[in-house]
C-alpha cells in the first residue's frame, strides 16, 4: 500500500496538459511510497474517484495537487470553502453557481498539513512557494472541501490537503502569453518537498504567513 496518495487534474479550459497531473505523475514515477490518480475536471466525478482511491491506496497522507494558472509560485492552500461558483463550465459541461459542495457542511475546512513549514521546506529546495488563503470556487476548492469533510466524517488520523501549481512554460509558449510558469520538473520537486515536510511535520511553524489582501 502506498504511504501517500498525491493526485492531479485532468486539463480543462482549452489546455493540452494540466502540470498537477504531470507533476504527482513524475513524483509517483520516482517513488515507491507515493501513489498518483487523475481526478476527473467535473463537479459531479471529481469526489466519487477522489473516495475510490483513499479506499484503494489506504494513504497515511493525501495531497490533491491542481493548476492555478497566473499564479507565479506553488501555494499550499490553508482554506477550503462550502461554495462553488463555477466561472466556466467543468469538462462535462456542469456550471453549478453558488451552491454548497456538502449540503449543511461548515462553512470552511482548515487544511491539515503543516502549510508554513511546506513553503519553507519548497523554498529551500530552490522553488518560489507561499501560503495561499483561498482555493478559489471551481473545481480545486470542491476537491479541497471534499477531501477535508471526508477525512473529518470518514478517515479520522489520516492528514490531507491542497495545493495549487503554477502553468508549465510549455502552456505559456502554446497561448502565445506572458503569464508566470514554473518548469515542471520544479513543481515535482516542490511537491517532494512538501510530501516529505507533511509526513515528518506535526506542528506547523509559527511564523507569519498571512495576507495583507
Ligand atoms: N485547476 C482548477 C480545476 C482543475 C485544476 O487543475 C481549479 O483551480 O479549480
Amino acid at each position: 500500500m502506498a504511504k501517500v496518495l498525491v493526485t492531479g487534474f485532468a486539463p480543462f479550459g482549452g489546455e493540452a496538459v494540466n502540470p498537477s497531473w504531470q507533476a504527482v505523475s513524475a513524483l509517483a514515477a520516482h517513488r515507491d511510497d507515493v501513489a498518483a490518480v487523475e481526478l476527473p475536471c467535473e463537479f459531479g466525478a471529481s469526489l466519487p474517484t477522489l473516495r475510490q482511491a483513499i479506499e484503494r491506496h489506504g494513504p497515511e497522507l493525501v495531497v490533491c495537487v491542481g493548476q492555478a494558472g497566473g499564479r507565479p509560485d506553488v501555494t499550499p492552500e490553508r482554506v477550503a470553502v462550502n461554495l462553488v461558483d463555477a466561472r466556466i463550465p467543468d469538462n462535462a459541461g456542469a456550471q453549478p453557481v453558488d451552491v454548497p459542495v456538502i449540503d449543511g457542511g461548515p462553512a470552511a475546512y482548515f487544511s491539515s498539513l503543516p502549510v508554513k513549514a511546506c513553503v519553507a521546506t519548497i523554498r529551500a529546495a530552490g522553488v518560489p512557494a507561499s501560503v495561499s488563503h483561498t482555493a478559489g470556487t471551481y473545481v480545486c476548492n470542491q476537491v479541497f472541501y471534499g477531501l477535508m469533510h471526508l477525512l473529518t466524517t470518514d478517515f479520522p488520523g489520516l492528514r490531507g490537503g491542497f495545493v495549487h501549481v503554477p502553468f508549465s512554460p510549455e502552456q505559456v509558449a502554446a497561448a502565445g502569453t506572458a503569464a508566470p510558469s514554473l518548469d515542471v520538473t520544479r513543481t515535482t520537486e516542490a511537491l517532494a518537498a512538501l510530501v516529505d515536510t507533511a509526513l515528518s511535520v506535526a506542528e506547523d511553524l509559527a511564523v507569519p504567513a498571512g495576507a495583507l489582501h
